[in-house]
């Protein structure tokens, strides 16, 4: 049987990263609806993420997206995060919301246009200078979406020869982050459309690069688990995205629609050193809280990774390691699925209360006011939002 008090540890030693742009507004093409109290500015993002974080205990870590963290000074905005307590996470870049970006940005056709994405990858650098951020996450909005539109094969190349100019610049302890993504925008072919896709340029690029698995990224039906097992097998799993998601890339809250493939997804990291601090794993949310409340919907992501960890860490694996040598198919079923269906939340309350913390992070928050304080506080001036 695991080691309670092992398990505590590995607990209290996670670290989720959270997503500036999870505490601004979003919505759908149909509709953002405002909610009050949202941040107007990246000062204002790290103010509510430092809540998170006070309220969990493993929240340390904040994510920015280029342009839209965009400050003028950004140690300004890194000591802003240190003094609550906070550190800058990755840098996300963004080349798909100018007009410059219509037929694709590193792997476009015109040579201007993939020098000017170049150029944005290589600002996104010298702010992860300025921050401290050791990683830089790229996805790329590039396809096509008739056939013939565009030739594959040369976008490759050309996504290949930004990537290179990109790894070059990068500094001794930085590293390249690259998502993939089945579709959308592009509706016919995605120029990094599959962790193989991804796979192969980071193998190309060397050890500085790796791979970025989105849990909502995949088409439905998807093994998640066996890509994140390989990839570790690999040494190229560089982080998560987490979120959920019902149909397409639904950004709902990590845990939410399929809490059992979270837990298969944490078994495969647990069982293959994805905690260890050396493994470099990032554990970064990517959601957008549409028409929940914010900062409590944040907390409940982080709870919810925090318990299906706790969960893969509760298997009894030299129990299924016998059981997979005996061929038992059953009984190594049955090991799995009794960590699965073990109700953690005692555990993870206990060691809240060990660690000084209130048990229900939720709760908490709820209490500490902060939500009708910055609902009255952050009155006027422009709220922040998917592309501001
Ligand atoms: C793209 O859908 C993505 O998952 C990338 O991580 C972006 O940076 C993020 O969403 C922005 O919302
Ligand atoms: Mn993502």
């Amino acid at each position: 049987m695991p080691d309670i008090a092992a398990v505590k540890a590995a607990l209290a030693d996670q670290r989720i990263e959270t997503p500036s742009w999870g505490y601004g507004n979003s919505g759908t093409r149909f509709k953002v609806f405002a909610q009050a109290g949202v941040p107007r500015t990246p000062y204002e993002k790290l103010e509510d993420a430092a809540k998170v974080h006070e309220f969990t205990g493993i929240a340390p870590k904040v994510s920015l997206h280029i342009p839209w963290d965009r400050v003028d000074d950004y140690a300004a905005l890194a000591a802003h995060a240190k003094e609550r307590g906070l550190e800058l996470g990755a840098i996300n870049s963004n080349t798909f919301q100018d007009d410059d970006y219509k037929l694709g940005s590193v792997c476009h056709p015109d040579a201007e246009v993939r020098r000017k994405a170049v150029g944005h990858l290589l600002e996104c650098v010298d702010i992860m200078d300025e921050t401290g951020s050791t990683d830089l996450k790229l996805w790329f909005a590039d396809g096509t979406n008739y056939p013939g539109q565009d030739d594959i094969v040369a976008r490759q190349g050309r996504l290949g020869e930004a990537l290179a100019e990109v790894y070059a610049r990068l500094g001794e302890n930085q590293r390249i982050l690259l998502e993939y993504k089945f579709f959308e925008p592009a509706f016919y072919t995605t120029d990094v459309p599959d962790w193989g896709t991804a796979y192969a340029h980071c193998l190309k690029l060397g050890p500085k690069a790796q791979v970025v698995v989105d849990t909502g990224h995949h088409a439905p039906g998807t093994n998640i688990e066996f890509i994140v097992a390989l990839l570790l097998r690999e040494g190229k799993l560089g982080g998560f995205d987490f979120n959920s998601r019902f149909y397409a890339d639904d950004d709902l809250m990590v845990g939410s629609a399929d809490p059992f493939q979270l837990f298969r997804i944490m078994h495969e990291v647990t069982k293959n050193g994805g905690l260890e601090a050396e493994t470099n794993v990032a554990f970064m949310l990517d959601q957008c809280h549409n028409i929940e409340a914010k900062i409590p919907a944040v907390i409940r992501s982080v709870m919810n990774v925090q318990e299906s960890t706790a969960k893969a860490l509760l298997v009894d694996m030299d129990a299924l390691a016998a059981a997979q040598r005996d061929g038992d198919v059953l009984g190594a079923n049955e090991t799995l699925m009794d960590a699965y269906n073990t109700d953690v939340r005692p555990l993870l309350r206990e060691l809240r209360e060990e660690q000084g913390l209130a048990p229900d992070p939720i709760a908490a928050y709820r209490a500490s006011g902060w939500h009708e304080r910055i609902a009255a506080d952050r009155v006027g001036g422009d709220q922040a939002g998917w592309g501001a």
